[in-house]
């Protein structure tokens, strides 16, 4: 049994206070809590960002802070050498659909069975309120236009993932506690790419997507009767650019994951192989030929 104490995180954590951070972590604890798989199965990715430091702020499993953009190439490489693992991989808005959006893509298009969580809270958090790729059309920062503000829609995580091949795509609120953990255990257990766009008001900076503007905007997808495998509709649902924002899942799928069409190892996982040191010469030696 998993206990909250094994999750105890190695460091303080640094979030302000009332950041929409501290929903996704309790939520993501949670959601390992109840699916009570050995830890050691699972393996966390994050990348630069507030919401990057999430693998300090949770204990007993393995985890990598990698760069800024880069967490779902790390993670690719880490689920291709062990398919044994989960790996879950825990990005900002500006970390997943700015610099990292090009991986984001190929990874759905791979189908790569990885769970991408995305704290969305329309900034660049870390390095002050810059406007990030999902900031709203009209957004003013200190890096977007005065009024009217931003001159362009924002990049939409879940109609991106839909249209590029994701199997399992779904928006939460780290506000409603019940839904987000629901959400990340059907992530977690989904083979194959899963996202989930989880909307995260950034206290500090933000000051339009704010925990009362999304309690007021965000309604229940499942409440409304969609119907997840109708992958036309769950686009359409995904491209609105209302102020209303649904939330739950948009489309989930079974198809082959990345892993299932490779020529991998059959009797041995990448994990067993020992390179010894002269091996890797030999190689070095064959390139240089
Ligand atoms: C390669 C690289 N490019 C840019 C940066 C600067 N940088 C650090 S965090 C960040 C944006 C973080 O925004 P987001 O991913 O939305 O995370 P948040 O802080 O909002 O949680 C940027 C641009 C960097 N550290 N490395
Ligand atoms: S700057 Fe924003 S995202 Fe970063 S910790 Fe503070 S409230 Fe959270
Ligand atoms: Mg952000």
């Amino acid at each position: 049994m998993i206990t909250p104490e094994m999750l105890e995180g190695p460091q303080k954590i640094t979030w302000c206070t009332g950041c929409g951070n501290f929903g996704i972590l309790a939520a993501l604890k949670k959601a390992i809590i109840e699916i009570d798989q050995p830890l050691h199965n699972m393996v966390l990715t994050s990348g630069i960002g507030c919401s990057s430091k999430i693998p300090h702020y949770i204990g007993g499993m393995n985890s990598f802070h990698t760069l800024h953009g880069r967490p779902i190439p790390y993670a690719t490489g880490v689920h291709l050498a062990n398919t044994d693992l989960k790996v879950l991989v825990h990005t900002g808005d500006g970390d997943c659909l700015a610099e990292g959006l090009g991986h984001f893509i190929h990874a759905a298009r791979r189908n790569v069975n990885l769970a991408v969580f995305i704290h969305n809270n329309g900034v660049n958090g870390l390095t002050k309120g810059q406007y990030s790729p999902s900031a709203p059309r009209g957004y003013v920062s200190n890096t977007s236009p005065p009024p009217p503000g931003a001159p362009m829609d924002p990049v939409s995580p879940t109609a991106l993932a839909i249209v590029a091949g994701a199997t399992f795509v779904a928006r939460g609120f780290s506000g409603d506690q019940k839904s987000l953990v629901t959400l990340m255990k059907e992530a977690i257990n989904h083979t194959g790419f899963a996202v989930v766009d989880i909307l995260q008001p950034c206290v500090t900076w933000n000051r339009l997507l704010t925990w009362k503007y999304y309690n007021e905007h965000t309604y229940s997808l499942q409440e409304n009767g969609h119907d997840v495998t109708d992958r036309q509709r769950a686009l359409e649902i995904a491209m609105k650019n209302e102020d209303r924002y649904p939330v739950g899942i948009f489309y989930h799928s079974k198809h082959a994951d990345l892993a299932a069409g490779l020529a991998l190892p059959e009797k041995s996982k990448l994990r067993d192989h020992t390179n010894e040191l002269k091996d890797v010469q030999k190689i070095i030696d064959d390139l240089m030929l």
